[in-house]
């Protein structure tokens, strides 16, 4: 049994994709959809207006993970809030960014008129938008950001939060996260701002931003379960928490939800391996807890041991 809960949303088993992986266009959407062992979709992060997003090559995959510097492309929110509200397969995540608190808080009104009545996200974390700065990395704009929000947005809302890299940086964002009705954090977006060297060539992999780029996929997986583990040992109860990064295997899942992962997200595994990758994970995860004896993820959610 591998059903878990998520802000009152009850999934069939703990794997979403991640924002961004195969979830902008709605033939992608419908992909996610017929994806067996994928208990819901992510939607790519939603901006007011459409965007083309960066120049190519913006996407690079690595034997160690992958570097992307995509500039948040999507349809543009109204497309997806529109899709979130149609679809039936499985339950959605509506994930929303902006370009200024402005932008964000217009859409955010939207999506509260709106019929939806499932999960929001606020990416506060993209790492790709040249001369934007992760949000999350400001912890006094992050609270003023969400006190605009929770003046109005009565839906369930979490957000999608960069990785940190210092103690006290875990102590000061789960202080301002605290103080809200969150639902959730997804933990963690790509490694902002990586460089990739193509030593042959003595050039960048990637045309956006002279070559940096965030960072994902095996090569992140220990700062992805740092963020994890951190977060919640920090966050009150009620906030749940999607690990995402580093996932190759159903092992990698089991030490997301050790750490104390409701739900565990792929991206770059499922560009390297495809949507079956889900099934595979599915039943290397069910191997494991066959083996140690599990029943159900809360059997060892949260339950890492110290030396
Ligand atoms: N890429 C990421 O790695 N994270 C985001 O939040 C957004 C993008 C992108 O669109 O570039």
């Amino acid at each position: 049994n591998l059903t878990t809960q998520l802000a009152q949303v009850t999934f069939d088993g703990p794997l979403l994709n991640a924002s961004g992986i195969h979830c902008q266009t709605k033939e992608e959407l419908a992909d996610l959809a017929a994806t067996s062992n994928l208990a819901g979709i992510v939607t790519k992060s939603a901006t007011l207006l459409p965007r083309t997003g960066n120049e190519s090559p913006r996407y690079y995959d690595l034997a160690y993970g992958s570097i992307n510097s995509m500039g948040l492309p999507n349809l543009g929110y109204p497309f997806y809030l529109d899709y979130v509200q149609q679809e039936t397969a499985k339950p959605t995540i509506l994930s929303v960014a902006g370009l200024s608190a402005e932008d964000v808080l217009e859409v955010l009104m939207d999506v509260q008129d709106s019929d939806y009545q499932g999960i929001t996200e606020l990416n506060l974390s993209c790492p790709n938008v040249p001369g934007k700065p992760q949000t999350a990395y400001d912890f006094v704009a992050t609270r003023k950001l969400l006190e605009r929000v929770f003046a109005f947005f009565t839906k369930p809302i979490g957000v999608k939060l960069p990785p940190y890299f210092d103690l006290v940086h875990f102590d000061q964002i789960a202080a301002v996260l605290n103080d809200f009705p969150i639902t959730h954090v997804n933990t963690v977006n790509s490694v902002g701002n990586g460089l990739v060297v193509d030593v042959e060539k003595e050039q960048v992999v990637t045309k956006p931003k002279g070559g940096f780029g965030g960072l994902g996929g095996a090569m992140i997986l220990p700062t992805a379960l740092a963020n994890v583990r951190a977060l919640r040992q920090r966050l009150n109860e009620s906030i749940a928490i999607i690990g995402t990064g580093g996932v190759t295997s159903g092992a990698d899942v089991f030490a997301h939800i050790l750490c104390g992962a409701d739900m565990v997200s792929v991206g770059t595994q499922v560009i390297k391996e495809g949507l079956g990758v889900y099934d595979r994970l599915t039943e290397e995860l069910q191997a494991i807890m066959a083996e140690k004896g599990y029943e159900s993820l809360s059997d060892f959610r949260g339950q890492l041991r110290e030396l």
